[in-house]
This record gives structure tokens, sequence and C-alpha cells, in this order.
């Protein structure tokens, strides 16, 4: 087993800072992601927390400051359990890059999102207790890992919009597939944002802060910003990806079978699939499993016929309002190398 309780095949990025993704073939045909496979990004060292000493401080612009326990929790508020997808900003910045140099950045592949069933309760309820006061607008969320990348040192944090906090999906959570968080997401209690980029689902968070502002912190100020509109990132973006067969996979000639996801975003849902192995001259449906909740990923299988050769094998998403996916990576190109949902293609060589 490698580190962290992973699968021995994870494509490990950095070690410190853990950063590892699964190889996108074992995201395929699964809904759950398994907890040794769900992929694992972090910017500084990996808090080890004692359950029993974990403290969540909820405060700023609100009636009734708290100071919670996870007994507390577990006792004054219902539970909730929310299948949701996080996804990373940088998934398939490899993509990018290819387009033009993105110095600094982890390439991460196709493999920086993963699919749990998310247990704890929810941050409205908790947020309903507090009593939000006149002028709050936004939760910021703050967790004790000091990361090396931050000017000036400070611990990891960030905000969501009040709206999407007291939304009811997003969670205060401590169990992952059923079993307690692993510290590597996050454990004791992490923060799960459905819909959001994977940078507001702040692990081992600690603070809960309601402000008439979004977050000062390093990672929602300055990093994870979109350039050049220097918007702060929200809200994933809409698309599909190919997670099977995997990049240069050696196929014999025929039918083959195609895996992947789709997933909305907070409006649009995913209307259709359509996959292409001339280069999008022609396309067929690919089948889409029915939606397991609002906040996964729909996984997407289709055959096609591969004649002999190298052949790109390329896909695109159908919102329910008629919009596609971006054909070109060139055109979502940013200097960050965040949310490229351009379609995916990966060259096979069929033997
Ligand atoms: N405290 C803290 N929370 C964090 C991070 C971090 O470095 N520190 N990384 C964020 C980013 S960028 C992502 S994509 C997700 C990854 O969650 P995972 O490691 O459980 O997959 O956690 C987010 N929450
Ligand atoms: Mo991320």
């Amino acid at each position: 087993m490698a580190s962290w309780g992973k699968r021995d095949d994870m494509i490990t990025h950095t070690m410190e800072p853990y950063n590892a993704e699964p190889p996108p073939e074992a995201l395929a045909g699964r809904t759950l992601t398994p907890v040794d496979t769900f992929f694992a990004r972090g910017h500084g060292p990996i808090p080890r927390l004692d359950p029993d000493a974990w403290r969540l401080s909820v405060g700023g612009l609100v009636e009734h400051p708290m100071t919670l326990s996870l007994d507390d929790l577990r006792a004054w508020f219902p539970r909730r359990d929310v299948v949701a997808t996080i996804q990373c900003a940088g998934n398939r910045r490899a993509g990018l890059l290819a387009v033009r140099p993105i110095p600094g950045k982890t390439p991460w592949r196709s493999g920086a999102i993963s699919t749990a069933r998310w247990t704890g309760v929810s941050l409205a309820d908790v947020l309903a207790r507090a009593v939000a006061r006149p002028g709050a607008a936004h939760v910021e969320f703050t967790a004790p890992d000091v990361s090396p990348e931050a000017r000036p040192r400070q611990p990891f944090g960030g905000s969501i919009p009040l709206a999407k906090a007291t939304a009811g999906e997003v969670l205060l959570a401590w169990t992952m597939n059923g079993r307690p968080l692993p510290a590597v997401h996050g454990g004791p209690v992490r923060v799960v944002v459905p819909g959001y980029i994977g940078a507001r689902s702040v692990k081992w968070v600690t603070g809960v802060t309601v402000r008439d502002r979004p977050s000062d912190n390093y990672f929602h100020a300055v990093a994870y910003r979109l350039l050049p509109q220097d918007a702060p990132l929200g809200p994933v973006a809409p698309g599909c990806d190919i997670l099977a067969p995997g990049e240069r996979a050696v196929l014999p000639a025929g039918p083959v079978m195609v895996h992947g996801y789709a997933f909305g975003d907070d409006d649009r849902g995913v209307d259709r699939v359509e996959v292409s192995s001339d280069g999008g001259l022609s396309w067929r449906p690919a089948d889409l499993d029915p939606a397991y909740g609002c906040w996964a990923w729909r996984l997407w299988r289709a055959v096609v016929d591969l004649p002999a050769g190298e052949i790109t094998i390329v896909a695109r998403a159908w919102d329910i309002e008629g919009g596609c996916q971006p054909e070109s990576a060139a055109s979502v190109w940013n200097p960050g190398g965040y949310v490229n949902n351009a379609w995916p293609r990966v060259r096979v060589v069929v033997a």
C-alpha cells in the first residue's frame, strides 16, 4: 500500500504536501470512489487532530457565537448525507500545459476528481442556530494547516457566499463512504461544498466565520483565481471527461467500451454525452447513468468501433439548455491552469 492508505498505482505528484491522483481507469465505472482511490490534494503538512479535542468555533457576524465539539454536532443537529463529487480546480491542467507552459503548478491529469458519500451535519443548520446578523454575506472556513506556498505564512482558508452556505447541501462531514473521515481527507471534520471547486471544501476545519465580504485568505484572495478576469473560482465548470481507455492504451481493432463521467453546474444539469472516434466528424450518444442526487457526477459509457491505427477518442457533454462544453483547451487556457473543461481527447493505438 502506498502512502496515506492509497493504492499502489496512485500517480504521486508530491509527497510533502501530499498530492496524488489515481490513474483515470481506476475511477471508471463506479459512482462512489473507494477511499484508497480518492485523489488527495493538500498545500502543507497533514495535521493530526484528536477527534475528542477537536473544536469548531463559529463566529463573526452572528448573534450567538459557539464553540462546538464533535459530540455537540452529533447531539444538536440532524444527520445529513450527501453524495458529492469533489473536483480540484487544477484537474486536467496537463491539457492546458500542452497548449502553453504553466510553471510551478501541479500537472494534474484526469484524476483530481472523485466522488464519495459524506455524512455529517448541514452547515445551514449550524448557521441557523448561530443566527447571521445584518450585513452577513459570506462564510469563511479556516483550518490549522500552514502552507509554505502562502504569502504571508498563514493557515489554509477560503469562503463561499452566504446563500450557498445556507442552501442545505454544504456539510460539516466526519464520515466518508460510511467510515470515519481519514486524516488525509480532512478528518476529524471537513467542509464539503458540493458543486464548488475542491479548494472551498476546507479540510480539518476549525473555524466558521460569517463576514460581510469574501475571505482575505491567500488561497481565496490570491490563489485559485481566474485570470485575466481576476475572479475567485467558485462553482465548477460543467463538462465531461474520458476515464477509460487510458492515454496511449494499446487495443485490438473492433468494438471497445469507452467510460467517463459528466457533471453539470449549480443551475444546468447534464442532458447528454456524445463520443467520436474520428476526430469529431461523427458522434454517437453515450449511455448516461441516472443522476445520483444533484451533486454527484454521472457516469457514461459508449461502444465505439475502432479501425487500426492511431485513433483519438473525443467526448463532449451538452447541458439541458443546449450548451456544450468548449472544444479546445487553447480557448480555456488561463495563467493559473484552472478549470479545464475542454472536450477530452484520448489517443489510443489500435493494432
Ligand atoms: N485545510 C485544507 N483544506 C483543503 C486543502 C488544503 O490544502 N488544506 N486543499 C483543498 C483543495 S485545493 C482540494 S482540491 C481539496 C482536496 O480534497 P481531498 O484531498 O480530500 O481530495 O481539499 C481542499 N481543502
Ligand atoms: Mo484543489
